[in-house]
């Protein structure tokens, strides 16, 4: 059923933000010697919300800044168990591209770039999204193939995707190791100019501020445990800081979307593992893309500070840790050291795990489920972050109209009944 708009149309105009960002406000902020106002703001807990979204991540967060910017629905609360971004939203190699395998995925992707392109505008928040070109290497004949043909997909969907060969490869980065003599040579890669890095926290954080300038209340520590249906529609949900009534809740989670979903009564094709990362110390600059290598269980990207962002591929086994491992830094390394040879001296900082929510055809799912008010927004295995601001428009759009748009029409529940898998293992970063 759709959703009446409650928000203020002013507000809906041009957000009721407590400052503007600027270079005169920072100026002006300076000499007032004020303190900056909090970016969002603290609520007690309504009893009552038309839309309640679990999950305060990229997702849940840039759903409710949609339903209130774009429908002027704003009584909505976001709540989660931890603080906002601790999740996948804060555990991600912050890549996005929308260089996928099939036409759905492509178009899907492609316009979460294209939101991602204006977001710092739109959000008056410097989200740093910095597109500076995204390789997959090609080190055998059937990789080789598979980017042509995510290339010709691409092209068809209007997005920039060539395959190049070994000598532009070394061009774009240098330090790579293209010779014949690599272990796993260099055949060609799979260019595509849009891919590149942003600052995942400040993604967060901007939707955070944006939703919360146009009322929404985000509530943080506050655990979800369990949703009341009666009669085949939602109710409300009992969380921590107490009982809320609503009429429409959103799963916007990844890692305990199984367990959120079985809440409600609604089974996912969903089986969680970790997928593990980590960052170096800062060197000086000579990393200007995204490099992945699908066979090397690898992806690396540089920062604007100058440390490595490295991943690799899922743990091997379904588990909700989220602690790093020492055969995965092993591993790593061997394969870092196979592309980039100079890199030995380098030291590892850090590492970390976040949860991945896999389904069988690696795309997400979407949509309204079996109980009436209950929408998902979750299977994202390796691709969440990439998609947020699309997914949170469209979902804004599904629970605004009652039913989903076009471009999430094809990630239904029901596909997996009906046999309409949409099958992007192929697009994948990272080995599974
Ligand atoms: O799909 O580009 C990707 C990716 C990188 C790390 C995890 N997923």
């Amino acid at each position: 059923m759709p959703l009446r708009a409650n928000g203020d149309p002013r507000r809906r105009r041009r957000g009721g933000y407590p400052a503007r960002y600027s270079a005169a406000g920072l100026f002006r902020q300076g000499l007032s010697r004020k303190q900056w106002p909090r970016a969002w703001a603290h609520h007690p807990v309504r009893r009552s919300y038309d839309v309640v979204i679990v999950g305060g991540g990229v997702h849940g967060l840039a759903a409710a800044y949609y339903l209130a910017a774009n429908h002027g629905i704003s009584n909505v609360a976001v709540l989660d168990k931890g603080y906002i971004g601790s999740g996948g939203s804060g555990r991600n190699t912050a890549i996005l591209r929308s260089n996928y395998l099939t036409p759905e995925g492509v178009r899907f992707y492609n316009r979460s770039v294209q939101l991602y392109q204006r977001l710092a505008t739109e959000l008056d928040y410097n989200v740093m999204f910095s597109q500076r070109g995204h390789l997959t290497l090609a080190h055998s004949d059937a990789s080789l193939r598979t980017m042509r043909w995510r290339a010709e997909v691409n092209k068809a969907q209007g997005v920039d995707s060539e395959v190049i060969g070994p000598a532009e490869v070394k061009r774009l980065v240098p330090f790579l190791d293209v010779s014949t003599a690599a272990r796993y040579p260099v055949l060609g890669a799979l260019y595509h100019p849009p891919g590149g890095i942003i600052r995942h926290d400040a993604v967060v954080w901007g939707y955070a501020r944006g939703a919360s300038a146009h009322g929404v209340h985000i509530h943080q520590n506050t655990e979800v445990t369990g949703i009341d249906v009666a009669a085949g529609r939602v109710r409300g949900v009992k969380t921590s800081g107490g009982d809320i009534a609503t009429g429409v809740v959103l799963n916007a989670t990844a890692g305990w979307s199984t367990l959120i979903a079985d809440m409600a009564g609604v089974s996912l094709p969903v089986t969680t593992s970790p997928l593990q990362a980590a960052v170096t110390e800062p060197v000086k600059p000579f990393l200007s893309t995204v490099i992945v290598s699908g066979t090397l269980h690898v992806y690396v990207s540089q920062t604007d500070r100058g440390e490595l962002v490295f991943g690799a591929s899922v743990d091997p086994f379904t588990s909700y840790s989220m602690r790093g491992s020492l055969e995965f830094i092993e591993g790593l390394a061997g394969h870092v050291l196979q592309l980039m040879p100079a890199l030995g001296k380098v030291r590892v900082l850090r590492q970390w795990a976040g949860l991945c929510d896999m389904t069988p055809d690696f795309s997400p799912i979407m949509g309204n489920t079996p109980v009436e008010g209950f929408l998902v927004d979750v299977g994202w295995g390796t691709y969440g972050f990439k998609a947020g601001p699309v997914s949170g428009e469209a979902m804004a759009q599904c629970i605004a109209s009652g039913k989903p748009p076009e471009i999430i029409a094809p990630f239904g529940l029901d596909r997996f009944a009906a046999g309409a898998l949409v099958g992007e293992k192929g697009a994948a970063a990272v080995g599974h």
